[in-house]
């Protein structure tokens, strides 16, 4: 037998006009959990703290406009009554519903899910006055957060209690048995998820995608990650990171400009990082280039640039390595390290030798002796070691001839 623990690991306060619509708290996971102690939910009536005969919270905007605006005394009394309750000097983050928000996402979950303490403030009508949110920073100390949940336009601030307080205390430990099934949902690492599919596996003439039968979890996982992405760009291509499209087709590559190199230098540095230490050598000239280096290689060189979504991801070098010669030199060629492996750098040589001018005859790489995964790209495009000792110790040099 568990022993629960004596203190919840949150508290929530929430304060409306109408606490019943508050009441599908006490329901499903979130009610366990306040059943089970994790979770302490307190629910307060703003009209218990006016004071005139009609319990009055609203009244008319100063200035005109339409609606009406929540008062600041019954708000100030509620706050405060909520911030009494807390021992040596706790204090609730207070967050307000609102349209006029900072959006909620899972990642604003995340972070209140590590808050002790919450307070929700439900304002109905237009708003709350703008004092009480100076009050309760000024006076009460609070950290204050205007909260929406999307575009649009509820009636108050309870349905969005109900949403946050949901999505916010599933994240609290306990409160789900599996903490796996946190971690495999939409939103927690930036894709949507993939469909999924239970018994039977035919159903009114409807198959299960065969792969999920196959019992070949490679090709499962393979499968799921596509669909996730295939589904994510059709719904949401906002949330398409330039990582998870990019397979070496939805780049564009251009002539790099004075503008690229800050972030060129940083490519470059990344990628030849991961050369040493695949050679174990710091003995690369191309680690040890400058931004100044980078900027003026642009004048020496024609320099290429990839960007998919905005982001530079890949880049390749080219010169003539004679003035008059037959011998293209393709060099400094490079792939974002979480990008490598799909073809971009394949693309980046090909589009390298298709610049080459007339007369060239024969192109021209160096590579690192042990960079395993770029001599088997470049051999499968062609190119064959030759026995010519590389500028570089610990490289090797690579040629083929141009057809045609
Ligand atoms: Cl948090 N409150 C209200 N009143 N309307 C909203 C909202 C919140 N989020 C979207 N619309």
């Amino acid at each position: 037998m568990t022993v629960p623990d004596p203190r919840p690991a949150m508290r929530v306060d929430v304060v409306s006009i109408f606490p019943d619509y508050l009441s599908p708290l006490d329901l499903s996971l979130i009610g366990k959990a306040r059943a089970d102690g994790l979770l302490d939910v307190r629910v307060h009536d703003l009209r218990d703290f006016t004071h005139d005969r009609h319990r009055t919270v609203d009244d008319t905007p100063y200035g005109g406009g339409a609606g009406m605006v929540m008062k600041p005394q019954p708000w100030s009394e509620a706050l405060d009554h909520v911030v009494a309750q807390g021992h040596s000097g706790a204090k609730p983050r207070l967050i307000v519903p609102g349209p006029g928000g900072q959006r909620f996402t899972q990642t604003l979950a995340r972070e209140l899910a590590r808050e002790p303490w919450l307070a929700f403030a439900c304002g109905r009508y237009e708003g709350i006055d703008e004092r009480v949110y100076d009050h309760a920073r000024e006076d009460l100390g609070l950290e204050v957060s205007v909260v929406s949940l999307g575009d649009y336009v509820l009636n108050g601030g309870e349905v969005a209690v109900l949403a946050m307080v949901e999505a916010v205390g599933r994240l609290v430990p306990g409160v789900i048995g599996n903490a796996e099934s946190l971690v495999e949902e939409s939103h927690e690492d930036g894709l949507l998820e993939y469909p999924i599919y239970t018994k039977p596996a035919s159903w009114n003439g409807r198959e299960v995608p065969p792969v999920l039968l196959s019992g070949n979890h490679g090709a499962i996982a393979a499968w799921r990650h596509e669909q996730r992405r295939a589904r994510t760009a059709a719904r949401r291509p906002d949330l398409l990171h330039a990582s998870h499209g990019v397979d070496g087709t939805d780049v564009e590559i251009t002539a790099a400009t004075p503008a690229d190199v800050p972030e060129l230098a940083l490519l470059m540095r990344a990628c030849w990082v991961q050369e040493a230490v695949a050679n174990d050598t710091l003995d690369i000239p191309a680690l040890h280039e400058s931004l100044d280096d980078v900027r003026e290689s642009l004048e020496t060189t024609q320099t290429w640039v990839a960007r998919s979504g905005g982001r530079l991801v890949g880049a390749v070098r080219t010169v003539r390595t004679e003035p008059d010669g037959d011998d293209w030199f393709i060099g400094r060629l490079c792939v974002a390290p979480d990008l490598q492996g799909r073809g971009l750098g394949r693309r980046l040589l090909e589009h390298a030798e298709s610049t080459a001018p007339d007369g060239i005859r024969t192109f021209t790489l160096n590579t690192g002796a042990r960079s395993a995964d770029n001599l088997r790209m470049y051999k499968k495009a062609g190119y064959r070691l030759v026995d010519v000792p590389a500028p570089i110790p610990g490289a090797v040099t690579l040629v083929k001839r141009r057809r045609g």
